[in-house]
């Protein structure tokens, strides 16, 4: 519902901008494992006067007059969600993945309290306990990790959680490439007598399609973004069946706990997105994002790139550069000269700091969604791998095989 020429006319440096990253979305190849592209339709649901309406509540309980079509938006997201999931409750309101998680915690956790959540190095987020965001700073963390070959190391968490009783068991991550086994969480979190969470915000659009085992059922409460494979708005969400909702007072925690007004333009747009999940179309697509990392990661690895684990189960894969002495800070830089988009990241043990890091994170849902096949997977491989082994001196020929692709797969960002 967007129109960028009444833009142009009434504040053209926000249009230029806006255009000049339209352009650059269509140039460069974008393996961010966390972006994707919304449909127009839910591009137009966020661009929609819902924007102008305050709702503070849940439906049928709102604190302002006025909110009976809100309620109708809000009640079908919520309704989808469930039906996406299994699951017997929704929260849609959470502006996004870290404001579900922190409602979480904020739920369950008192300040100084005992929380386990993957090592930011390890390949964990931000919220899971990290000492620079709000949960490492209030509660007391116990990070837990991989193991020297990369994998998940269960039986180290149960022996961190036996001798640390955390309250709060987070398991998810944000840079981890193999299957989560939530049944293993679940054994610590019922041994030591922690409430589990699973923050699935990377691999919702697997789990939602049955290609990654689910957790619902499984852990207590499931926290999610909505932007990522489920190829939604920019938000979060919380899901978990009824009793538990009640138990733990999640509706409270979200609002008015952590947040006030929901941005009830962006749930239009979740709501659409669920729907848009719902359709066996987006099994085929999130099929092709699995095949597509597949073949990144094996034509990635023939050409002597090294893999953390050596493959990956799910959208993305971990580059580890140590072999090439190269930092992700410069590689991501070349890449992006190159016009491929990745975000550099840290590798198990990492050595460095994150912003310089020894490794990069790719991943293959928004290159699925331009429609790029396993085939042009080899040839992205070999674009990367260029500019890996030959630096500066690769940028000029990987930019050229970008090219190539851009133009067989141009993208459609138009207005409606
Ligand atoms: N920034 C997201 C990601 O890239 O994984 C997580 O918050």
């Amino acid at each position: 519902m967007y129109s960028l020429e009444l833009l142009k006319r009434e504040d053209p440096e926000i249009a230029q901008a806006i255009s000049d990253e339209m352009q650059r979305q269509n140039d460069h190849l974008e393996l961010i494992a966390s972006e994707n592209w919304v449909s127009k339709a839910v591009m137009a649901a966020m661009g929609s006067p819902l924007t102008n309406k305050y709702a503070e509540g849940y439906p049928g309980h709102r604190y302002y007059g006025g909110c009976q079509y809100i309620d109708v938006v809000e009640e079908l997201a919520r309704e989808r969600a469930k039906k996406l999931f299994g699951c017997s409750y929704a929260n849609v309101q959470p502006h996004s993945g870290a404001q579900a998680n922190l409602a979480v915690e904020f739920a369950i956790l008192k300040p100084g309290d005992t929380l386990m959540g993957m090592d930011l190095n390890m390949g964990g987020h931000l919220t899971h306990g990290s000492s620079a965001n709000i949960s490492g700073t209030y509660f007391h963390v116990v990070p837990y990790g991989v193991d020297e070959n990369g994998y998940l190391d269960y039986d180290r968490l149960m022996e961190l959680a036996m001798e640390n009783r955390p309250k709060l068991i987070i398991a998810g991550a944000s840079a981890y490439a193999r299957t989560i086994d939530f049944t293993k969480f679940r054994e610590v979190a019922d041994a030591c007598g922690a409430v589990l969470m699973a923050d699935i915000a990377h691999i919702a659009g697997l789990v939602a399609t049955g290609l990654h085992p689910s957790p619902i059922g499984v852990a207590d409460i499931v926290t999610t973004t909505t932007h990522k494979t489920l190829r939604g708005p920019r938000g979060g969400m919380i899901l978990a069946n009824e009793d538990a909702a009640k138990e733990f007072k999640l509706n409270k925690a979200v609002f008015p706990g952590i947040q006030g007004g929901p941005l009830e333009h962006v749930i239009a747009g979740k709501a659409v997105c669920f729907k848009e999940d719902l359709q066996p179309e987006f099994r085929t697509y999130s099929e092709q994002i699995l095949k597509n990392a597949q073949a990144l990661c094996s034509s990635l690895m023939k050409r002597g790139v090294k893999i953390v684990s050596d493959g990956t189960d799910n959208h993305l894969m971990v580059i580890d550069l140590t072999n090439f002495d190269e930092t992700g800070k410069e590689v991501e830089k070349w890449l992006d000269d190159a016009h491929i988009t990745v975000n550099k990241e840290t590798i198990p043990n990492e050595t460095r700091s994150p912003f310089v890091t020894s490794g990069l994170r790719l991943g293959t849902p928004a290159v699925t969604t331009r429609g790029l096949k396993e085939a042009d997977m080899d040839d992205l491989a070999e674009a990367i791998s260029l500019v890996i082994r030959n630096r500066e001196e690769g940028i000029g020929p990987a930019r050229a095989i970008v090219a190539q692709i851009t133009a067989k797969y141009p993208l459609d960002l138009t207005e409606n």
